[in-house]
């Protein structure tokens, strides 16, 4: 069984990071080993919440994995409180990568145009620095904007718009880049990616459901870096990470007991779990 490192925060109330991630990645068929950089009452779009920092864990904890011979296939990175986290993540991968290691960092910095909250301006510049070693980065416009240092594009960008980014994100030294939230036309949203092995770009849009739905990130880099574990290509793995997600959104807004802070993903499990079978990916 392929095993995973997720490097993230528990929101306790929120259905994102590692309460999103771990039973995805369960779900997929990976051992799932959690590194929770913080502990919160719920996800920042709270109107107030706790925030425990757990840096002085961290080390800790992986040289304790470290002395047992513990390896991982993949580290998976996601939302880091603070700037020292980023530098310890940094050491942390690159004390347990192999050559066949995949890293794949989301780089959780915000959304529609704007940082999260709690997060210093001067933040995205060390996230850059974690991007440039990663095999997969899954930034969404807001994160792509940050990282390039270029305003944010909320509308009337073309095709040739988002592969001009894809190419210079991956330029960073992150090789394959899938920018998320992309909006070629309104009623439409999905992501554009650049395969840094296949030097190809693709693209896989869908119908917009009218939001905010909080989470849909972790759920679709979740799924995306599952699929990979499971031996997708990263096209193949995109797809089923995006269509989940989407399935994840319908279903939410169809329940009569939807809460604003996330996405019912429980309830998409069995469309998951067909689509695994239909495409054969083998558990590993
Ligand atoms: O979903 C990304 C995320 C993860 N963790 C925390 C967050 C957010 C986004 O708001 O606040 C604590």
């Amino acid at each position: 069984m392929k095993r995973i490192l997720t490097i993230q925060d528990i929101s306790c109330v929120g259905k994102c990071s590692l309460t999103a991630a771990l039973p995805i990645l369960s779900a997929m068929g990976t051992e799932t080993v959690i590194l929770p950089t913080a502990v919160l009452s719920s996800h920042s779009a709270f109107s107030d919440y706790t925030f425990c920092d757990l840096t002085a864990q961290l080390r800790p904890i992986t040289e304790q994995w470290k002395a047992e011979g513990i390896t991982f296939d993949a580290i998976y990175t996601g939302y880091l409180g603070s700037v020292k986290q980023v530098s310890i993540v940094e050491e942390i991968i690159a004390q347990f990568r192999t050559p066949e290691t995949c890293v794949f960092v989301d780089p959780v910095l915000g959304d529609f145009g704007h940082l999260y909250h709690g997060f210093s301006r001067d933040f995205p510049k060390h996230m850059q620095r974690l991007c440039q070693g990663a095999d997969v980065i899954v930034p969404n416009m807001t994160e792509a904007a940050c990282l390039l240092g270029i305003p944010y594009l909320e509308e009337g960008y073309d095709a040739a718009v988002i592969e001009d980014m894809l190419r210079r994100l991956s330029k960073l030294g992150a090789r394959s880049v899938v920018l998320t939230g992309v909006s070629l036309s309104p009623d439409e949203v999905g992501f554009m990616g650049y395969d840094a092995d296949t030097d190809h770009v693709f693209s896989h849009f869908h119908k917009r459901f009218e939001g905010p739905f909080h989470g849909t990130g972790d759920v679709f880099a979740s799924t995306c870096v599952g699929a990979l574990l499971r031996g997708a290509a990263l096209e193949e793995a995109t797809a089923l990470a995006a269509d989940f997600t989407l399935e994840s959104i319908r279903l939410t807004a169809l329940a009569p007991d939807r809460r604003w802070y996330g996405i019912h993903y429980e309830s998409a499990f069995p469309f998951l779990m067909e689509r695994l079978q239909d495409k054969s990916l083998p558990l590993v």
